[in-house]
């Protein structure tokens, strides 16, 4: 990419099971097919220090507060903060998987008060789309079959649901939603035609911050 050109920030919010792992995947192997740089990542990243803390307490192996958790996630973004800027001012567009948005509805959906979830993450480089696959509600509580994770329960995921419902309306300038239920490949297509027209428009455009 030539010079003064950045990558977008594209990150993949919803419940688990989702469809999000899925779609980003698709999403990158689709932009390096056609020779522009992208980069996979996920949140929570598991292998640094914190990341293994994370880990340890969504595999039930560790308790934390509530608070304490909340605030790991966080910085768990953070630690990978000054990478992220590098990677998309030298043209990188970034698609991730999860982001603060997940940090806000799983840990407000336990009860903590959205406006504290929120304020770590004011600071973070602001996305330039984030795409919502948004579980139909009957869909959330015909699927039993979730993994042994803390937090993949039914109840419990149409409480986050309600809580990503509430921020895309916040934050509907940048927020594309979906229909998680419709065929892999149309909504790949979906996605794969808004961030086309995504990546010229941001290119020129400086990084903002989540406020
Ligand atoms: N999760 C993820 C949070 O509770 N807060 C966060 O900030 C993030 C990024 O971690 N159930 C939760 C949501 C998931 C769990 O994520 C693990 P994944 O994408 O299933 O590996
Ligand atoms: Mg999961």
């Amino acid at each position: 990419m030539s010079a003064g050109k950045r990558g977008a920030l594209i990150i993949f919010e919803g419940c688990d099971r989702s469809g999000k792992t899925t779609q980003s995947r698709l999403l990158v192997e689709l932009l390096k097919s056609k020779g522009i740089p992208a980069l996979p990542m996920n949140f929570p990243e598991r292998s640094s220090s914190i990341g293994q803390v994370i880990n340890s307490y969504l595999t039930n192996s560790k308790d934390l507060k509530d608070e304490v958790i909340h605030l790991m996630f966080s910085a768990n973004r953070w630690e990978h903060m000054n990478q992220m800027k590098q990677k998309l001012l030298e043209g990188h567009t970034l698609v991730v998987d999860r982001y603060s948005f997940s940090g806000v509805a799983y840990s407000s959906a336990k009860g903590l008060d959205f406006d504290w979830c929120y304020a770590p993450e004011r600071g973070l480089i602001k996305p330039d789309a984030v795409f919502y696959l948004r579980a139909p509600p009957n869909d959330l509580t015909n699927r039993g079959q979730y993994g042994e994770e803390r937090y993949e329960k039914v109840e419990f995921q149409s409480r986050v649901a309600k809580v990503f419902d509430r921020l895309c309306a916040n934050e509907a300038s940048y927020w594309h939603q979906f229909d998680a239920s419709q065929p892999v490949d149309e909504l790949h297509a979906r996605i794969a035609s808004i961030t086309e027209e995504l990546l010229p428009t941001v290119a020129t455009q400086p990084l903002d911050t989540l406020s």
